[in-house]
């Protein structure tokens, strides 16, 4: 009898370049918001590690920024206020092999979304965390946010903002996050960098991004960050979290890049370990009932 031939066909990868990401929904934010630029950085980098879209998820929650998994052709979940976190956690436990990737802005993430952020950041979960800090309410025309700064004038806080501001960096570096960034949405190449580092490090990852609302934000603009932003030097060793933690403490100027970086199991990793005790174990009904009773 003839010997039966298999042909096996040698597929390439398939580079893909930014624009390969964009879908076919085109953007409705503002001119000139930073949130473009937030956009553009994520395609290069999704080029840069050549990201299967049918691998990868992006998770949003409300805001003007949240609107972003539309513009991209991965799949897109545009949850409910507050709740990326969750939701990107239950999808990284649920399908560990995909590249799961949480959008949002300030208000959405620091403010009715917080409760999460500190869990998300000890468990140490394998999600990027894009926040696109305007430090003001866009989508809902101009209301403070937990980063707006003391003093600031807006239609909540016609008399001047009371509160202090929270700092989402040194919060997410003290609960547990392991790696820990801030980028701006005028430095896209840097910022592409930065995300693709995040999405390559394995455990919970936090890019707070400069993103500015040119329509109700008129403090915080293009022209404050002038002269304020500078890249973070070689010098700083990002597994040091007090140098962390004074670099994310600076006042007046912003270093941009990464701040904190370590290595510590993942809790997607852990689970899989306890689900494979688990199976080999396979103990009976019986049997844990008694170890149980
Ligand atoms: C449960 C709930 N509360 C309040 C709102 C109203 N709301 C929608 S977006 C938003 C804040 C948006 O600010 P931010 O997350 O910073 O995003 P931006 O629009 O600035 O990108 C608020 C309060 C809502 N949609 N759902
Ligand atoms: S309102 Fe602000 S955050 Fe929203 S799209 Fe316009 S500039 Fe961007």
């Amino acid at each position: 009898m003839a010997e039966i031939q298999t042909l096996s066909i040698e597929t390439q990868p398939v580079q893909r370049q930014p624009k390969d990401y964009k879908s076919d929904l085109e953007p409705i934010w503002c001119p000139g918001c930073g949130d473009y630029g937030v956009l553009n950085a994520l395609f290069k980098a999704m080029s840069q590690l050549n990201l299967d879209p049918d691998k990868t998820v992006l998770v949003s929650g409300i805001g003007c920024s949240s609107r972003l998994p539309g513009f991209v052709v991965t799949y897109g979940f545009h949850g409910v206020h507050g709740r990326v976190l969750p939701v990107a956690t239950g999808i990284k436990l649920a399908r560990p092999d995909l590249t799961v990737i949480g959008v949002g802005g300030d208000g959405d993430g620091y403010s009715i979304g917080l409760g999460h952020f500190p869990h998300a950041a000890r468990r140490n979960i394998d999600i990027t965390y894009i926040v696109m800090n305007n430090q003001i309410y866009g989508l809902t025309k101009g209301q403070t946010s937990p980063t707006s700064s003391t003093g600031f004038q807006t239609k909540t806080t016609p008399f001047g903002n009371m509160d202090g501001s929270l700092n989402p960096l040194q919060l997410a570096i003290v609960s547990g996050a392991t790696f820990v960034a801030r980028g701006y949405s005028s430095m896209p190449n840097q910022l592409a960098k930065i995300i693709a580092e995040a999405i390559r490090h394995p455990g919970f990852a936090l890019v707070d991004v400069f993103s500015p609302c040119v329509t109700f934000n008129k403090v915080q603009t293009y022209d404050y960050y002038k002269g304020k932003v500078y890249e973070i030097p070689d010098t700083h060793d990002p597994t040091d979290k007090f140098a962390a933690l004074r670099l994310a403490e600076e006042d007046g100027v912003f270093p941009i890049g990464i701040l904190y970086r370590v290595d510590r199991p993942t809790l997607d990793e852990q689970v899989a370990m306890v689900k494979q005790q688990a199976y080999t174990e396979n103990p009976s009904v019986e049997q844990l009932f008694k170890k149980y009773q």
